[in-house]
């Protein structure tokens, strides 16, 4: 914005917003007059990006009156996908769809109305609510390929997950299958900062990224193979005298039965698993070990590795605990929940569902971590020491796989209804096939969105959603941290758009919840969540304009004081949390999804070894491919493999090229480079062509390009425990698309 404008005589007010376009939720500066934006800037005193905005955030005002906004409720009338829709009334929506939930819950029970959502991007507690009070047990996010399993196990080990990182006192930080330099650029831009310190930076990664770039060791590892490379750190830690004896003896249980375990998980046994030598492995477990305080920061790669995820996320965790990585200053935090404010769990009304209901939660007879059994034993001892319990939203959800599955065979039970805000699960889920025919074959399916998705064209009522300048935004990582970062929003929604909240409170208020949703606006609900702050305000808004940020007091070592909340008090190298629920107390070795030592026979006509999907510039998952401006820099998919691997099968760069699994191919463009290793396969992830017409049967081209026709979601495939599902470690194969093949995704 002109600094020479005089805005007050101009009538141009300044509102605190911040960009969603992705979790670091950058502080924005929005400059209104007469009700509209007419400019944004990145907020120089917002922590995080102070000042800077990337790309995707700059385009704010294209995304906010973009045409091809869903602007007013669509009800479908021709066929389910044929693109023929009826503009209409939110409330004519909201008493149609609250007559056939009725319908649904009176003939085959409240559980045969499920809900999706994506990556956090809304009030995701007031879904929670509404399914509680609804008395559906079957929510659920994609949130297994995303932090979710991760912070279960850490919690179950040391009562809860160190995912803050206290970097400012670090002297070593491994980035484990995290690329910031591509996913999160105002962490990366504090990192950088930090280097120059003398902060020592690893990265372990299959791919030479953004991030690996600026690292001082690089580990390229073979995709899906975390879990033995963490196994022999721990070895080498344990048997090569490097841990904290003194902090294991205060602080931990299970130790004997930890060094035995990991005996024969030498850096030798794990060198072949991991294409990596045993002097490497030995580096990496020595420097963590030795430049201490330091970090293990989350990436995505372990969550999403189906089967090997528990036991690699289990392993990592334990890394931290011995060598007193954790909880101490420059070390990975125990921060808790935040005991100052109400939290999103307090909000979610968990004490609604009945027993009878939570039994009913699909998946949770097999994957017990992040279900109903699983959730309950953590919550109550969270509880016990912290007196809050983790979020439920997110962390105990039904099985998403389980859920499409029983769309289509009706097993456990009919799932009948399908709500759907923030997510394209079409794109964004595992094994895209299932999950297309699921949303085909749904009886009923509502759609909350920006655009019309693949999954919002074959819905029966598409409802138009607010974004991020048109709404409040409280940032608190999925209500498990104790920090509140609060934005307000800069404008009222436009045209009939709607927040998320207003659809789960106006839907529930007609289904005889009208006494549950006492808050008339979003910033009401978030006022009362502050209130226990003690501001003595009287609005929402005001907190943000006077104080926007709650950061309470660092307090290092608090488990230790406090006892960790975990059932013996202490750090259980043994868990007694997973024992319990029927897994391995120690992290087993078992090797990735599809591999050639345990798969040969596959291995024979899949030689290559594949991982699918991870943040690339300029995309958000499956969004923002409307906005020109975004695809001007990328306009086609483009999936990465070495010159060797690409000689041998005779591609050359820019050439169309099939990608097969067992379960199926798809098409991206050759991008040859040595940033990958022989035989290592890097796809892109959240394709499809807005452009094109989103109708049956091509639907935007949602498969043609869609990395997720690739991956897995077999039972045998997902991790026991979380039932998290396999993006990576996979086995394909690769051949040029011939000018007679069709458009793919078959
Ligand atoms: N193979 C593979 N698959 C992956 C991944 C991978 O690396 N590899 N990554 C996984 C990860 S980490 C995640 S988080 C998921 C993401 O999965 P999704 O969240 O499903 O991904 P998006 O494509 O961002 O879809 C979000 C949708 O919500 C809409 N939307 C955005 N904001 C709002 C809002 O405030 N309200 C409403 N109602 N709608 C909104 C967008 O327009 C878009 O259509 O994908 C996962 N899938
Ligand atoms: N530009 C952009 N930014 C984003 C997003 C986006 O879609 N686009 N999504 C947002 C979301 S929802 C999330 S969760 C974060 C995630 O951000 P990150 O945690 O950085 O996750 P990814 O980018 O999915 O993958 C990180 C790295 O894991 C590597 N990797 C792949 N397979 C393996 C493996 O088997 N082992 C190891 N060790 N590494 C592996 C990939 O090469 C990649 O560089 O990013 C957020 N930011
Ligand atoms: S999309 Fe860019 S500007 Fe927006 S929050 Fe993410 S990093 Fe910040
Ligand atoms: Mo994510």
């Amino acid at each position: 914005m002109n600094r020479n404008v005089d805005l007050e005589q101009e009538g141009i007010e300044i509102k605190k917003s911040c960009c969603y376009f992705c979790h670091e939720n950058c502080g924005v500066l929005a400059y209104v007059k007469d009700g509209k934006v007419i400019a944004i800037e990145g907020d120089p005193e917002f922590p995080t990006n102070t000042g800077g905005l990337c790309c995707r955030g700059n385009i704010a005002l294209k995304h906010i009156d973009h045409p091809a906004r869903i602007n007013y409720p669509q009800k479908r009338v021709g066929k389910k996908g044929e693109g023929k829709w009826e503009t209409i009334s939110w409330d004519q929506a909201l008493s149609e769809i609250a007559a056939k939930l009725t319908q649904i819950k009176d003939e085959s029970g409240a559980e045969a109305v499920a809900t999706a959502g994506g990556t956090a991007r809304t009030d995701d507690w007031a879904r929670r609510r509404f399914m509680n009070l609804f008395g559906s047990p079957n929510g659920f996010h994609n949130a297994h390929l995303c932090w979710m399993p991760t912070f279960m196990i850490e919690t179950a080990i040391c009562g809860w997950s160190p995912f803050d990182l206290d970097m400012g006192n670090s002297r070593c930080i491994i980035l484990w299958g995290q690329n910031p330099g591509a996913s999160g650029m105002p962490a990366m831009h504090h990192l950088t900062e930090l280097q120059r310190k003398g902060l020592k930076l690893i990265v372990i990664d299959p791919r030479f990224t953004e991030t690996a770039s600026k690292a001082d060791l690089w580990l390229p590892l073979r995709p899906g193979s975390d879990l033995a490379l963490a196994l022999a750190m721990l070895h080498v830690i344990i048997y090569e005298g490097l841990a904290d004896d003194e902090f294991i003896a205060e602080n931990c249980v299970g130790y004997e039965e930890l060094v035995a375990h990991v005996e024969d998980f030498t850096p030798e046994w794990a060198a072949p698993l991991t294409w990596l030598s045993p002097e490497q492995i030995r580096e990496v477990a020595t420097i963590y070990a030795t430049n201490k305080p330091g970090n293990i920061q989350w990436g995505t790669a372990l969550d999403q590795q189906g089967r090997t995820a528990g036991g690699a996320i289990h392993a990592r965790a334990l890394l931290r605990a011995l060598t007193g990585n954790l909880d101490a200053i420059g070390s990975d935090l125990l921060t808790g929940p935040s005991l100052d404010s109400i939290t999103e769990e307090e909000m979610e009304c968990n004490e609604y569902l009945t027993d009878e209901q939570k039994a009913k939660q699909i998946g949770s007879d097999r994957f017990k971590l992040m279900t109903w059994p699983g959730y309950s034993k953590i919550a109550e001892n969270t509880r016990k020491v912290w007196g809050k319990a983790p979020t439920a939203e997110w962390m105990c959800e039904a099985h998403p796989p389980s859920v499409f599955n029983a769309i289509l065979t009706g097993k456990p039970y009919p799932v009948r209804a399908l709500l759907v805000s923030a997510t394209n699960p079409v794109n964004s889920y595992g094994n895209s096939k299932m999950v297309l025919e699921a949303l085909r074959k749904v009886e009923f399916m509502v759609t909350c969105d920006y655009w019309m998705t693949p999954t919002a064209a074959l819905s029966d009522y598409v409802l138009p959603i607010a974004g991020a300048l048109e709404r409040p935004t409280m940032t608190a990582v999925y209500g498990c941290a104790d920090f509140i970062l609060a934005s307000q929003r800069a404008i009222q929604p436009m045209y009939e758009r709607r927040n998320d909240y207003n659809f789960w409170k106006e839907l529930g208020e007609r289904l005889g919840q009208k006494e549950m949703w006492p808050w008339e606006t979003v910033e009401d609900a978030y006022h009362f969540k502050l209130e226990p702050l003690g501001y003595g305000l009287d609005t929402y808004d005001e907190f943000v304009e006077f104080y926007r940020f709650h950061f309470p007091e660092r307090e290092y070592n608090k488990s230790q004081r406090q006892g960790f909340a975990t059932p013996s008090g202490k750090i259980e190298l043994y868990s007694s949390v997973l024992k319990d629920l029927g897994y391995s107390p120690l992290p087993e070795y078992v090797g990735p999804v599809e591999n050639e030592i345990d798969h040969p026979e596959l291995a024979k006509e899949y030689p290559l070894v594949l991982t699918t999907g991870n943040g690339f510039m300029p995309f958000h998952h499956s969004e923002q491919f409307q906005i020109q401006e975004l695809r001007y820099l990328r306009h086609e998919p483009y999936f990465q493999i070495n010159p060797e691997t690409a000689a041998e099968y005779s591609i050359k760069e820019d050439d169309w090229v099939w990608i097969e699994t067992q379960r199926g191919r798809m098409k991206q463009k050759a991008d040859i480079t040595q940033a990958v290793a022989p035989r290592v396969i890097v796809t892109q992830r959240g394709w499809w062509f807005p452009e094109r017409e989103v109708v049956e049967p091509d639907l935007g081209g949602c498969l043609e390009s869609n990395t997720n026709v690739l991956t897995s979601t077999r039972d045998e495939d997902c991790d026991p425990m979380s039932g998290t599902w396999a993006n990576r470690g996979l086995l394909c194969k690769v051949y040029k698309v011939k000018a007679t093949d069709g458009r793919g995704g078959n």
